[in-house]
């Protein structure tokens, strides 16, 4: 079976999607596109030979297409989601879930009402062969018990349309769902302490930041948010154990050695430095679609993402440590 896809959003995201899907992944096509500018998606749609359509609600609706993939910008999230699920499809959809917890939380309970798992939250670093090593030596109790989590976050820059609080719920928010995942265990207090701010920043940006959190059982993480470093994508985790410590290497295939010294290639955006990631997680996703299965992260964990990136975005104006709110996880997503 081709699992008929029907892709809402084709910016830079979705079409990298659209093209792993059409290349390296098996199983899946692309068979429909729309967006909020119908131009952009009959665009692409004609570059795949696929069908445009004038709004999402068409697309969800339509009985030719198996599956949603949603690729838009964050807060329109929440109503293409719902609908998909209203509808019964499967949907991916690209993180965050929803900028805030209040939407997720609407999502959970037509999800729940629906009786079925069908949300997909896009976080890739689960699906990073690098992340997979280092979460399953922790699980082993080689090292004991994990006390502290050192984190880095930079990009070379980011658009002007970068809002403020998107260093937390756009940016951080991967660390947020990677240590909840590598931990196995919620966080409950965040803070922001806010150093020197870069010239080469928006005016309206705190950049860099560092987000401190805590998780239940107290092991204190740090995670550097610098999204203007102006040279590459640059990803760091350590975890620091009772007896060893594991650290991310650098993700370099090669070393050159010449006259102006040893260096490797950087990377330089997401599809770059996770691109082996996306490809897993993505096939992994039409897979268990083609199965009639859920696979990778609830809308659950877009939840608790989201209710730790409330908290932190509060942390962002204000001092002090920020306690993080959320519901009990309903049995449903246990
Ligand atoms: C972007 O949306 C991503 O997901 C990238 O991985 C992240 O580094 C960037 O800051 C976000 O804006």
């Amino acid at each position: 079976m081709t699992v008929r896809i029907g892709m809402i959003g084709p910016g830079g995201m979705g079409r990298a999607h659209i093209d792993r899907i059409h290349t390296v992944i098996a199983g899946g096509r692309v068979t429909g596109v729309s967006d909020v500018v119908t131009e952009n998606a009959a665009k692409v749609a004609e570059s795949i030979g696929g069908r445009v359509y004038e709004t999402s609600t068409a697309l969800i609706g339509d009985p030719n297409i198996d599956a949603v993939m949603i690729c838009s910008y964050g807060p329109a999230h929440k109503d293409d989601v719902i609908a998909a699920v209203k509808a019964g499809k499967p949907v991916f959809c690209e993180k965050p879930l929803t900028p805030t917890s209040g939407e997720a939380l609407e999502i959970m309970e037509v999800e729940q009402a629906g009786g079925r798992k069908l949300v997909t939250v896009g976080f890739m670093r689960r699906f990073d062969e690098s992340y997979r090593q280092m979460k399953a030596i922790l699980d082993s109790g080689e090292i004991g018990e994990t006390l502290i989590v050192h984190n880095r976050h930079r990009n070379p820059t980011v658009p002007a349309h970068y809002t403020w609080d998107m260093a937390i719920n756009d940016t951080g928010i991967h660390e947020v769902d990677t240590m909840r995942w590598l931990l196995g265990e919620e966080i409950v207090a965040v803070r922001v302490d806010k150093p020197k701010k870069t010239s080469h920043r928006f005016e309206h940006l705190q950049d860099p930041l560092i987000l401190i959190m805590e998780t239940q059982s107290g092991v204190w993480i740090d995670d550097e948010i610098f999204v203007n470093n102006q040279h590459s994508y640059d990803i760091q985790c350590e975890a620091v154990a009772e007896t060893g410590t594991i650290r991310l290497s650098d993700q370099h295939k090669i070393e050159r050695t010449g006259t102006l010294g040893r260096h490797n290639a950087l990377t330089m955006d997401h599809n770059q430095r996770f691109g082996g990631a996306f490809v897993t997680e993505v096939q992994e996703w039409i897979d268990a679609v083609a199965r009639g299965e859920h696979t990778g992260s609830t809308s659950w964990d877009g939840y608790a993402a989201a209710c730790v990136c409330d908290a932190g975005v509060k942390a962002l104006t204000e001092d002090g440590v920020v306690p993080v709110r959320m519901i009990d996880k309903p049995q449903f997503y246990a």
